[in-house]
Order: structure tokens, then C-alpha cells, then sequence
């Protein structure tokens, strides 16, 4: 990786910590907990990785978190992610979990939370590694369960910054969720939700306007609404973009069309970050690297977007001081 891009400080802003599941990992959960994978091996699980949509990643994605059961799973996957953000000079990140795609397998929330706290915990002992996390609800389960969710995450709001919305997104517009996160919002919680990865720009709209989000993740649709545009930019409401994530995806054909720098050259505060690492062939350095090569970015570009994340990111005064 570019010496640049690989040593600069960074922050990250949008990434699932199950979307950090290697095949490796996978493979040694499944056999430390008697998981039958539908895979024969480790390059089996590797060769899966290949999507047509969102929605045929998020059926490999909730199979392959079948193998996180214990405390301890939770912990060694968000530990394992922490060294590599480390190794990759992130100084700051803000994660999301899905505690509905393990609740419903019969995980209580306290396993899902205490094995990602602690190792968040550790991270800022021993690198100074600095965190926030963002519980998601899923908007394609039903807008009850994402409130008994909010309940059962109550006892533990002092380790989460805010909640956000995730999962299949055609069809689910934020408005079913407006009651939700209502509720949220009174309990103190901050708001983000993922909008217009793969739906209108109504559903950004709808974020912010009804869900009262502090960010938009990914929100590149927004390119198809004029008045949005001029909105975002008036507002500096933050993107939480996923280039390589789009690319597979199939949001984008290839990288070169990508239509970050065309966000970034309208004023949007635009940030780059990895969304489900282990799946899209990359972390935030990678990512990056990307979007730098296909587009051209300019290092005063690539640090325009760093910036842009230190700005978006939900911290003190203080720590955003020592970021920059
Ligand atoms: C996700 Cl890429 C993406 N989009 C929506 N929800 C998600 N959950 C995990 N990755
Ligand atoms: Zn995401």
C-alpha cells in the first residue's frame, strides 16, 4: 500500500464489525463451536464472496455470523479488527453491530455487547485507539422488534453512542422507523442510517428529515436529486461512503465510475471507510488506495476526506483536536 495512505492517521466511520469476519476466522469459530458451515473449506468461503446486489451479500453475511456464539467469539472478532486498524494507523473508528441477527438466533444482547466492549476497551489501553458504537437495527425486520431492541439496549447506553439502520433497503424507507427512533433520540441517543446505497434519494430525505440523522451512510443516490444535493452541501451533513463495497455491490460498474469525487467537488462532506471489510476485498487503507487510483484523487483530496471524517466523527472537542 501507498506509504502515504498506509501511515497517515485515520478514522473510520462505517463499518459492521460482523462484516470483519474472515474466512479464516469463520472457519475457526465454526470448529471451536461444532457450526456445520455450508462451505468444505476455507477457500470454499472465500470463493462465496462474489455478489449481484446487497441483497445476495446479506444472505452470505448472516449465514457466515452463525458461527459467533460466546462472549469470547465476540470478543476475538472485534479484537482481531482492532489490530488490523491499528497496523493501518486508525486512530478512531465507529463501528456497528446488529444485535438483532444474533438475538434472534438465540444470543442474548449482554454476549453480543460485553465481547465488543471489552475489546474496545482493550484497544484504548493498550493503542490509544479510540471508539464509538453504533447499535443498527434491521428495516427489513419489523419496526417492534427494532423498539424491543432499544429496549434490551437500555442497560448498556453508556457504551453506545447512537443507533443507526441497516439491511435490505428496497422497500424498508426510514419512515417505518420514525416512532423508533424517536424513542432513541429522547434516551440520548445520537442518529445514522444507511440511505440511498440502493434506494431513492427519498429515503435520505427521510432520514434526516423524519430519523433526524447526524450522517448519511452512503447516500450516493443523493447525485440523482438536485435540491438534496444543494441540501447536503448547504447542511455539511456527512456521507459515510463504501467505494469497494459499492463496487461489489454493483452500485457502481467499476471504481472509475464512482461518483465520489464528483460529491466531494460539489462541497459534500464526503468520508471513505470500509463498511464489511472482510467481504469487499479490503479495509480502510485499501479503500482509499482505491478510490485514489481510479479517480485520481490529489493527496490534498485524500486529505480533504480524512478530514471531512475527523468532522464527522462523534467525539469530544478535544479528542477531534488531537485527530486532526
Ligand atoms: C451492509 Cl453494505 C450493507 N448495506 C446495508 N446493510 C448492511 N449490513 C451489513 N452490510
Ligand atoms: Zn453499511
Amino acid at each position: 500500500m501507498n506509504e502515504f495512505i498506509l501511515k497517515v492517521p485515520k478514522v473510520e466511520l462505517h463499518l459492521h464489525i460482523e462484516g470483519t469476519l474472515e474466512p479464516e476466522m469463520m472457519w475457526m469459530l465454526g470448529d471451536r463451536n461444532q457450526i456445520q458451515l455450508p462451505y468444505p473449506s476455507v477457500d470454499a468461503i472465500r470463493r462465496a464472496y462474489r455478489f449481484q446486489d446487497l441483497q445476495s451479500f446479506l444472505e452470505v453475511y448472516y449465514a457466515g455470523m452463525s458461527v459467533l456464539q460466546t462472549e469470547q467469539d465476540f470478543y476475538d472478532l472485534t479484537w482481531a479488527y482492532l489490530q488490523k486498524a491499528q497496523q493501518q494507523t486508525i486512530r478512531h473508528v465507529e463501528l456497528f453491530f446488529d444485535p438483532q441477527a444474533h438475538t434472534q438466533r438465540g444470543i442474548p444482547f449482554p454476549v453480543v455487547y460485553y465481547g465488543i466492549h471489552q475489546a474496545l476497551q482493550e484497544a484504548q489501553k493498550q493503542y490509544g485507539l479510540s471508539s464509538q458504537l453504533i447499535l443498527c437495527f434491521l428495516r427489513d425486520r419489523p419496526p417492534a422488534s427494532a423498539l424491543q431492541t432499544l429496549e434490551q439496549a437500555l442497560p448498556y447506553r453508556a457504551g453506545i453512542r447512537a443507533v443507526g439502520l441497516d439491511s435490505a433497503e428496497r422497500d424498508y424507507p426510514p419512515s417505518h422507523f420514525r416512532f423508533v427512533f424517536e424513542r432513541a433520540r429522547r434516551e440520548g441517543f445520537l442518529t445514522v442510517a444507511h440511505a440511498g446505497e440502493e434506494g431513492p434519494p427519498s429515503y435520505i430525505w427521510e432520514a434526516i428529515q423524519l430519523l433526524r440523522v447526524s450522517r448519511i451512510d452512503h447516500g450516493v443516490r443523493c447525485i440523482e436529486d438536485p435540491q438534496l444535493l444543494a441540501y447536503l452541501q448547504q447542511t455539511q451533513i456527512p456521507l459515510t461512503v463504501c467505494p469497494l463495497s459499492n463496487v461489489k455491490l454493483r452500485v457502481f460498474d467499476q471504481m472509475a465510475d464512482h461518483n465520489l469525487k464528483t460529491l466531494l467537488d460539489l462541497g459534500i462532506a464526503v468520508t471513505i471507510n470500509s463498511d464489511d471489510p472482510a467481504y469487499f476485498g479490503g479495509y480502510l487503507g485499501e479503500n482509499l488506495e482505491a478510490a485514489q487510483t481510479a479517480l485520481h484523487l490529489s493527496q490534498a483530496e485524500i486529505v480533504q476526506l480524512l478530514k471531512n471524517a475527523i468532522e464527522a466523527a462523534f467525539v469530544s472537542a478535544q479528542r477531534r483536536t488531537d485527530l486532526l
